[in-house]
């Protein structure tokens, strides 16, 4: 006898194409014109912050640094679909949903400056410090989403992943004890197409990423990354059903700029391929779609620019005059620092290398 064990499909959804048309039929009742400025405007602050950022390594005022170009719309899509209490885990690109979720910006550059205190991250903005270990950040997750369930609170925990993250032990490992647990998770696969210089093509060879959550026994959508409302409404949705368990959400981007400061991808991708994803860029659709409605125009745009500079520039004026406390760096490690940590942390105190010369 044969029969179908099991027969599944993984959905695609756009809502806002490329030329920011939209379709009013699925279009998400709660989207009005002043939640989508709004969103217009965390996505061009992120990618102020983000152009600042990579100027300051240049010019050696900055560590080695991810950028977040052409992003945006995933993660700020995410941050504008999360509730106050939700909490995010994130990998080491989501620029975007730190600063939609309230970071101060002067504790973004200081992260990037290499301080411990950039890792301090408010309460109210709900989220853990940025991680680089590749995937690792999906077992927390999953663990802060158990203790969620286990305390009775109605929080659901948002963790990101990259297209090469999700080939790791550590993501199978996090989203199948959420399927099994019924966690209130959701797991968003930011498939920038490249973990370094591997392509999409090379990471798997499965037709999508979303379908890995099937093997979890979770559901697994795939939305057009680019596009801020499809993301918003997935996210949304995904949170909405978190009591009942946990979703996995692919997000199908694109990394316009290097995978850090450490690398040259014109080593392994071609001027064409990047051209093609230029054309949907997520924020340039955006402000097609407001001026399009004549809710937005040149002057607006303008404006919005000004307060952006000037608001990235304050941010890094105050972490460039940060001085930080030179124990910070040998602090919250051992609950009883051992003697030879104790000497290097008094020899640190001692050399004083933040002093003015
Ligand atoms: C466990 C581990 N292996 C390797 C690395 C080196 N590394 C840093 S980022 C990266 C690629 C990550 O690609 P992806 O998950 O797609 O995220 P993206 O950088 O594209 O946002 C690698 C291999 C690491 N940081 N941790
Ligand atoms: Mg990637």
């Amino acid at each position: 006898m044969l029969s179908k064990a099991w027969d599944g499909s993984v959905n695609y959804c756009q809502m806002m194409d490329e030329q920011g048309n939209i379709d009013p039929l699925i279009f998400p009742k709660d989207l009005d014109d002043k939640k989508i400025i709004e969103m217009y405007r965390w996505m061009t602050l992120t990618r102020a912050a983000d152009a600042k950022a990579l100027s300051l390594q240049r010019q050696g005022r900055l560590q080695t640094y991810g950028p977040s170009m052409g992003q945006e719309a995933t993660q700020i899509g995410t941050a504008m679909a999360m509730r106050k209490d939700d909490i995010f885990v994130p990998n080491f690109r989501q620029h975007g949903v730190f600063i939609a979720r309230g970071l101060p910006l002067d504790v973004f550059y200081l992260y990037w400056k290499g301080y411990e205190e950039g890792c301090i991250i408010p309460k109210e903005v709900g989220g853990m410090p940025y991680i680089v270990p590749v995937a690792t950040q999906i077992p927390h997750a999953m663990g802060i989403a158990f203790a969620q369930k286990y305390l009775k609170k109605d929080a659901a925990v948002v963790g990101f992943v990259g297209d090469g993250g999700t080939s790791e032990g550590d993501f199978y490992e996090g989203i199948n004890f959420a399927g099994v647990w019924k966690l209130p998770l959701v797991i968003i696969i930011e498939n920038n197409q490249w973990a370094i210089s591997v392509p999409r093509a090379r990471q798997t060879a499965a037709k999508t990423l979303a379908q890995k959550a099937v093997a979890a026994g979770l559901p697994g959508v795939q939305v057009d990354g680019n596009d801020v409302v499809a993301v918003y409404k997935a996210v949304t949705d995904a949170i909405n059903n978190a009591k009942g368990g946990a979703t996995v959400i692919e997000c199908v981007t694109y990394r316009m700029s290097m995978h850090t400061t450490a690398d040259d991808p014109t080593k392994y991708r071609s001027d064409a391929d990047v051209a093609m994803w230029q054309k949907k860029d997520p924020v340039a659709r955006v402000k097609t779609y407001l001026t399009k409605k004549g809710v937005w125009d040149d002057k607006k745009e303008q404006q919005l620019a000004n307060d952006n500079k000037e608001e990235v520039d304050a941010a890094v004026d105050k972490a460039e005059k940060f001085k930080p406390d030179p124990k910070s760096m040998f602090t919250n490690i051992y609950s009883f620092m051992p003697d030879v940590l104790k000497a290097e942390m008094d020899a640190a105190v001692e050399a004083d290398f933040w002093q003015e010369e």
